[in-house]
């Protein structure tokens, strides 16, 4: 065992965590809280100031979070800071800032690059660097491992050992996530994977997989790429299902009652900050490489376009009454990406409110966790053409649709999420058109 490894395993190494958002706060405050003294170095200042406050700056229902912070701040476990300088006598530096795409889908890797950047003149020599951003398989060895030599004047395995271990973190799931998701720790020397093993030991209760860098890259893109990839198939199914007068929902049902199938939910979208950009990472340069990627492109194409199926059921349903979007109020709800979060990262509501206002719509908001739409849904509901449900909040499934249908001008209701059923809908009053319900034939009821 190395000397770093015995401060490892004695929680007497210095740990620094480069990027204090999503990833990296609850990274820190959980090594802080087994014993380990954490920097983290943070460009926002008053990010800093908050979390040197005690006060956790990620907003949404964190369980146990706040809690935490509070705590290592108070025994002085974890301190924030904008000081590269305050981070130059730790031996172990987690790295998680963000890895986005930028608009031709291509990596943006200007947080990172700049990390390494600031790291390297600082960082302390036998130092373990550990990437826990995602990024797309080869970029270890293609730009952190240059990036790093030439800004610590150190090389890999010589001046610094250097680990990847991207994150598996879910917003509303951070800290339970962490310690109970199994995570790879991807290295490439026998020292530097026990060095890993050790450190994530003290907070992953987990399994941790031994593999190396392209392949700790691959599995996190991977997993993410896979699960787009399966949710655009739910989507052109219930394409199909609208265009024939079937039910996705009931299909997708049977089909999963087959062994071996997990049909995903389709839907009004793909949002968030990892599915989208993730299957970008994993199929960068493959053009370069001439390998022939057709599937992944497409998924996101298939989910990207479902906002405008929406706006097409929305027309659909106003021509329906006579009516279309140019002169009608429309009532969207639901403007988080995801069901009962508060986060609105790449929110396919976006998507749909911007098409719908360049057509002419008069739109309201309502979502009951994002600050600025929590407004009284009856009272946005007055006068309303078009309700539209786009995120299957547990507020909504709770509502009274005969109280919507009693204030709204005309009682249509477009539904992205199958939060309410044509039944239910058309008992209330409604016209119903449900994202992947064919003609909304009644519900076959044989009794058999
Ligand atoms: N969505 C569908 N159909 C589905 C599942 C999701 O339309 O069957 C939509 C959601 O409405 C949302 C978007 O996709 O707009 C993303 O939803 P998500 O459940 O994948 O949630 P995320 O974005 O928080 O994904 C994260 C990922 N975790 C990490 O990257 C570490 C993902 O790998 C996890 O599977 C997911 O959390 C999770 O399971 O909670």
């Amino acid at each position: 065992m190395n000397e770093l490894q015995k401060k490892i395993a004695e929680k007497t190494a210095k740990i620094a965590v480069i990027g204090l958002g999503y990833v990296g706060l609850p990274m820190a405050a959980s090594f802080a809280e087994v014993g380990f003294n954490v920097i983290g170095l943070e460009i926002r200042p008053n990010h800093v100031e908050t979390i040197n406050h005690g006060i956790c700056p990620i907003e949404g229902d964190e369980p146990g979070l706040a809690d935490l912070i509070r705590k290592v701040i108070e025994s002085a476990r974890l301190r924030a800071t904008l000081e590269y300088e305050s981070i130059k006598d730790c031996d172990v530096i987690l790295i998680a800032v963000e890895t986005p795409v930028d608009s031709q889908n291509m990596p943006h890797y200007e947080a990172l690059y700049g990390a390494l950047q600031s790291l390297g003149p600082v960082m302390k020599s036998g130092a373990l660097v550990i990437i826990e951003s995602t990024t797309a398989p080869g970029t270890m060895t293609d730009l952190v491992v240059p990036v790093l030599e030439k800004s610590s004047k150190k090389r890999v395995n010589a001046g610094f050992y250097l680990g990847n271990c991207p994150e598996r973190v879910m917003p509303g799931k951070l800290l339970k996530n962490l310690k109970t998701m199994n995570r790879v720790i991807g290295a490439d020397t026998q020292e530097t994977t026990e060095m890993m093993v050790g450190l994530y030991r003290h907070i992953v209760h987990a399994e941790l997989d031994i593999a190396d860098w392209v392949t700790t890259e691959l599995v996190k893109t991977t997993e993410n790429a896979y699960r787009d990839v399966q949710i655009a198939f739910a989507n052109e199914v219930a394409l199909i299902c609208e265009a024939v007068g079937g039910n996705v929902w009931k299909v997708r049902e049977l089909v999963n009652k087959s062994p071996m199938r997990q049909m995903h939910l389709p839907g009004a979208g793909v949002g968030g900050h990892c599915i989208p950009k993730d299957p970008w990472l994993l199929v960068h340069g493959m053009k370069e490489k001439n390998v022939p990627i057709q599937l992944i492109p497409a998924s996101r194409a298939v989910n990207d376009s479902m906002p405008s199926h929406m706006v097409e059921l929305i027309q659909d349903g106003l021509g329906y009454l006579g009516c279309e979007i140019a002169h009608a109020r429309i009532l969207v709800l639901g403007y988080a990406y995801l069901e009962d979060s508060d986060d609105t990262r790449n929110s396919p509501s976006m998507v749909l409110i911007n098409q719908l206002q360049k057509l002419g719509g008069e739109v309201l908001i309502h979502d009951p966790h994002v600050d600025g739409y929590k407004g009284d849904l009856l009272t946005l509901a007055k006068g309303a053409d078009a309700i539209v449900v786009m995120v299957a909040h547990k507020l909504y499934k709770s509502l009274e649709l005969s109280d919507l249908s009693a204030v709204v001008r005309s009682a249509l209701l477009i539904d992205g999420r199958a939060v309410f059923t044509k039944i239910q809908a058309e008992q209330a009053g409604f016209k119903y058109l449900g994202l992947g319900q064919g003609n909304n034939k009644l519900e076959v009821n044989y009794n058999i």
